[in-house]
Order: structure tokens, then C-alpha cells, then sequence
């Protein structure tokens, strides 16, 4: 029977409200529109954020994460298609999101078959630029396809809204960018705590509602405050005390459209989500752009190929990552959730399983799914026998 007798430490509302910054941040993002300011969708992790930055431009993620946009994806998109894309899409040709609709261009990457065949369908009604990601990350070809892709990114914000990128703007953005992951990289370690005095399901949230907050040195001012208050109230109330819930490692896919369904039955069935290695988490955190370097678009090029997604091949730093992850936040069980039909996560599980249970001895589970509440149910029994047997 697991032990639920360590309960949650009651979060600060400033967090509610940066979990609710979704909705809060369509009202602010339409003021900084009418005062000139110039915005860039994105819908990947791949994004170089400087350069959007430094072209002065404010980057909005357009990853969706509700069932209720996918009707309008079906008249273009297969069924069979992963239910960001088609949810993403949906919002995107019904002109139903207001940050879509606010995006003044939209920067894709060819990252897996169905985004970058998405963008190409985007193209026919917004300003969607692409560029061309290498799928492998180790070969040098690859880094420097993927610098000169940088400096066309840069001649078009350039070109398209009249503005000068220069190497001083470019590191300035580079100085933020790294203090900013700095600051969520600490947040997210207060999962490393036991007993960890933050649920996963905020932790998730918050990190995705960090992305609408438009004021920059607001919200890391916050999110600095917010750890510390937490920490602090950790050290008062449980430190000394263990936990007896099962720790969680959660990999794979984006989790935020299936928050509810999956991250809170996990919670719910008495388990403790303690640190996600994907990109609603720290994988994209854990390296820096390395500020040493002599020509700053080079040094953002060197840091964003090298994020561990599996659509690069091979992904040996996934599994660098894991290995450092398991063992840092003492975890006692990792779950995978991807998305119905991405297959590179799909393939790439089968890896994922072999070395969760021989190298690290930990038990696996594999959950795929998509963003209804049809297989709750399913989803549920096999979280609670997972659980049982840890
Ligand atoms: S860096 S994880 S944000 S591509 S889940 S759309 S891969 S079929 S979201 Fe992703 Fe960038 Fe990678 Fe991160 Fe395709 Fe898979 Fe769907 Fe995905």
C-alpha cells in the first residue's frame, strides 16, 4: 500500500496565476501589439529564442494542448496524425488562437514528418518561415547547416521587420536566455527534494505558463522568488522527514494535453512526479549557450542542435541525460508517455525500456495515448497496477 501521509505544500496563488498566464497573457500580448511590438509563433524547442529576442520580437509558443481544435485540422490532416499537430493546426486554419492570430510570422523547424509537412500547409495562409534541422547532431556538417539556417533566420526578422540584429544584441539575448534557464533549472530541482514539495502537475503547468508572461525580468524575478519561498517552507516544515511515494521520472513527448488525464492520476494514485526529461521539463535547460564563445550566432547554433529530441538520430544525449536525471532525483520508476503516431519517440522507447530496466535497474512503464478522455480509464488501471508493484 502506498503511503500518502506527507501532503502537498499548499503552492503561493502567484503560481496559480502564472499557471493561468495562458489566458491572462491574450490581453497583454494585445497591448504589446498595439504599441508596434512585432510577435514570432513557435512550436518547438528547437526554436532559436535570441534571435527573436534580439530582433526585439516577442516569441509565443502555438503548441496546443485541447482536443477542441482538432475537428478543424480533419478537412487537411490524416486522423492518424499526432494530436499536437492536428490540435496546433486546428487552432491555426480556424484563426481560433488569439496568439496564432497575433503571430506576425510563424518560425518552424523540420523536426518530425507531420510538423514540418504541417508548416508547409500553414505557409498557404501565414508567414511561416522553416528551417532545415539536421537529424544528426555529432556529424560537423550538420553544425554548420544548421549555423548558416541561424543566419538566415536572422536576415529574414532583418529583412521582414527592418531591424538590425547585431552581435551585441545577440549576446545580450544570450546573457538573458542562460540566466533564464538558470533560474527555471533551480526551480525544477526542487523535485530533487525529498519529500518534494511541489506537485508535478504544477510543475508542468508552470513551466508552460511561464512562456505567456511577456515581461521578461517580471517573471524570472517570480519564478526566483517563488523557489526560494518554497525551499524556504521545505527546510521548516519537511526537511528530515522521508517520503514514502514512489518517485516518477516522466520522459517522451510534450505532456501539457495530458496533463489531466495522465499526471494527475499518476499524483492521484499516490505517486510523486519529481522531474520530467522532456520538453515540457528541463531537457532543453540543462545545457547552456556557451557565452565564451567569439561569435554569438555560432554559440546559439552549437547549444539548440544539441537538444537531445528524438528526432535526431542517433540520441545518445537522452540517454547521457536519463542516466545523470535518475540518479540526481533518486528516482524510483520512469514513465514514457508519447503521443499517439510520433514515431520517433515510439521507436526510440524500445531503447528508452532496455535502459531504464538493465543499466539502471528501475521498473518502466510505457503509456501511449492522445489529448481525449476516452482511454481515462485504461490509463488509470494500469497507472494504479504500475504503482502497486513499485
Ligand atoms: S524538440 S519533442 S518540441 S519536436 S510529439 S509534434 S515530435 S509527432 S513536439 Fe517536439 Fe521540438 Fe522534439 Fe521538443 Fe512530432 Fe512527436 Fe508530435 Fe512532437
Amino acid at each position: 500500500m502506498i503511503e500518502k501521509e506527507i501532503s502537498k505544500i499548499k503552492l503561493p496563488s502567484k503560481f496559480e496565476e502564472v499557471a493561468d498566464a495562458r489566458k491572462i497573457g491574450f490581453l497583454k500580448m494585445k497591448d504589446l501589439k498595439e504599441s508596434g511590438k512585432k510577435v514570432a509563433g513557435v512550436f518547438c524547442t528547437y526554436t532559436p529564442m535570441e534571435i527573436i529576442y534580439a530582433a526585439g520580437m516577442i516569441p509565443v509558443s502555438l503548441c496546443a494542448t485541447t482536443e477542441d481544435s482538432i475537428k478543424y485540422s480533419e478537412a487537411d490532416l490524416p486522423k492518424n496524425l499526432c494530436p499536437l499537430i492536428r490540435s496546433s493546426y486546428g487552432f491555426a486554419v480556424s484563426d481560433t488562437c488569439p496568439y496564432f492570430y497575433f503571430s506576425d510570422i510563424i518560425i518552424g523547424e523540420t523536426t518530425c514528418d507531420g510538423k514540418k509537412k504541417m508548416y508547409e500547409l500553414m505557409g498557404e495562409f501565414k508567414n511561416v518561415h522553416i528551417m532545415q534541422l539536421p537529424q544528426n547532431n555529432l556529424d560537423e556538417l550538420s553544425l554548420k547547416l544548421w549555423t548558416n539556417e541561424m543566419y538566415k533566420l536572422k536576415r529574414k526578422l532583418e529583412e521582414t521587420f527592418n531591424v538590425e540584429i547585431t552581435d551585441e544584441k545577440l549576446w545580450e539575448a544570450i546573457k538573458f536566455g542562460n540566466q533564464e534557464r538558470k533560474n527555471l533549472r533551480k526551480f525544477f530541482e526542487l523535485g530533487k527534494l525529498n519529500p518534494s514539495p511541489l506537485s508535478g502537475v504544477t510543475m508542468s503547468s508552470t513551466q508552460d505558463g511561464f512562456g505567456f508572461e511577456f515581461d521578461r525580468e517580471k517573471k524570472n524575478k517570480e519564478i526566483v522568488e517563488k523557489t526560494m519561498e518554497i525551499y524556504d517552507f521545505w527546510e521548516r516544515e519537511y526537511k528530515g522527514k522521508k517520503s514514502n511515494r514512489p518517485r516518477i521520472l516522466i520522459t517522451g513527448c510534450p505532456v501539457g494535453g495530458v496533463r489531466e488525464k495522465i499526471l494527475t492520476t499518476i499524483e492521484k494514485a499516490g505517486a510523486d512526479i519529481v522531474v520530467y526529461e522532456n520538453c515540457s521539463g528541463v531537457r532543453e535547460k540543462l545545457t547552456l549557450i556557451d557565452e565564451t564563445m567569439d561569435n554569438p550566432i555560432e554559440a546559439i547554433a552549437k547549444k539548440y542542435l544539441n537538444i537531445s529530441c528524438s528526432v535526431m538520430s542517433p540520441n545518445n544525449k537522452r540517454f547521457d541525460d536519463l542516466d545523470k536525471l535518475i540518479d540526481e532525483y533518486e528516482v524510483d520508476a520512469v514513465i514514457e508517455i508519447v503521443l499517439q503516431a510520433c514515431h520517433t519517440f515510439a521507436v526510440e522507447s524500445t531503447k528508452v525500456k532496455k535502459f531504464v530496466t538493465e543499466k539502471k535497474g528501475k521498473p518502466y512503464m510505457y503509456i501511449e495515448s492522445d489529448y481525449s478522455m476516452n482511454d481515462i480509464g485504461q490509463v488509470s488501471t494500469r497507472i494504479e497496477a504500475f504503482l502497486e508493484m513499485i
